[in-house]
């Protein structure tokens, strides 16, 4: 593993996965500890009164999946795993150029599917759509089951999207149901009815055609773990096998960009943790910068594109044409305007 080729991936891609980095005997005994701590949440209320709240472990039950946050303080062993992970030189390079000179990490949890059918394969929207998040904001992800078949409900990602200055989830209607998300969001108020916003697809669907061979399931297996930067546009894909899969996220911000939210650790939660992810969740750090980091050289490109911006103004026109038919008022003006 060479850090520069790793930090070459990302500038590209904007993600990467290292096979084979943990031996899979280690990683198996890790896998028991999780279950168990996840099976163990899975018997308790699923409400907010439950103990998994109250010790600060948030338990998450939604039908595709179990997720209980902040699993780190309760396994040694993946809190190993996550330890060699950010402390192996090559991440170390990565992180620097990618990051910047320090980064505070926000969240871990893991993840298990419900293995019920989740989302269209065959559709370009996924279950949990294509999106970006918070700017500044890394994810790495560990592999505790065997993911490399299509469709394991890992992440998603398109290739080299997070050069562009597009969010799908607010400028892209890809799906129906990001375009009554971003359609409300554009038409300020309640879309009455949005029959010309779905037949509006002439550029919409030629974006999609453009973006379909750079859509990639972030596969992996056993001992490979994976990374992300949460600005390329990303998603979970669907899971079709059936099975129950597990896997881990943990990341954070760079020290230089607004912290999203203040997460509270469990209790003790510096005392249970090795001495890097001490460091690694540790607030209150200075907001040492570098202009020449990934992050920093993504927000000046903010690269366009006239087939996404078409496809942006054919969308909004439509929902503002299809409101305004709706609704008898003048197009383009906002109902508290025109009152
Ligand atoms: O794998 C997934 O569920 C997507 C994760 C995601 O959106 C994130 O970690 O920001
Ligand atoms: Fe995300």
């Amino acid at each position: 593993m060479n850090g520069e080729e790793l930090y070459q991936q990302v500038r590209k891609d904007g993600f990467f996965v290292v096979p084979g980095f943990f031996a899979p005997s280690d990683v198996m005994a890790v896998r028991k500890d999780l279950a168990a701590i996840l099976d163990g949440f899975e018997k308790l209320p699923h409400d907010e009164n439950n103990a998994a709240y109250k010790s600060g472990h948030k338990s998450t039950y939604l039908p595709m999946m179990h997720s209980v946050w902040h699993v780190s303080m309760l396994s040694p062993g993946l809190a190993g795993m996550m330890s060699e992970i950010l402390s192996h030189d090559a991440i170390k390079y990565m992180m620097r150029k990618v990051v910047g000179p320090d980064y505070r990490m926000r969240i871990d949890l893991a993840r298990r599917s419900s293995g019920l059918m989740d989302g269209d394969p065959k559709s370009f929207q996924i279950p949990h759509q294509w999106h970006v998040d918070t700017p500044g904001e890394f994810t790495f992800g560990i592999y505790f089951d065997d993911m490399r078949a299509p469709n394991s409900g890992n992440t998603g990602a398109i290739k080299s999207t997070h050069w562009l200055d597009y969010r799908p989830q607010w400028d892209m209607m890809l799906g129906p149901d990001s375009l009554i998300r971003a359609g409300r969001r554009w038409a300020k108020e309640r879309i009455m009815s949005a029959p010309l916003a779905y037949k509006a697809d002439y550029f919409t669907e030629k974006l999609r055609r453009k973006l379909a061979p750079d859509c990639t399931e972030i596969n992996g297996g056993i001992g490979d773990f994976y990374f992300f930067l949460n600005r390329v546009w990303h998603g979970r894909m669907p899971n079709t096998t059936g099975k129950r899969l597990m896997t881990v996220r943990f990341g954070g911000f760079a020290c230089d960009y607004p912290f999203k939210d203040d997460i509270p650790l469990p209790e003790n939660a510096m005392e249970r943790l090795p001495p890097v992810l001490q460091q690694a969740y540790a607030a209150n750090k200075p907001a040492v910068t570098d202009p020449a980091a990934l992050m920093h050289e993504m927000d000046r490109e903010k690269r366009k594109h006239w087939l996404f911006d078409m496809a942006k103004h054919e969308k909004s026109m439509a929902v503002h044409l299809s409101n305004a038919i709706a609704t008898g008022q003048k197009p383009f003006k906002r109902t508290k305007d025109a009152a």
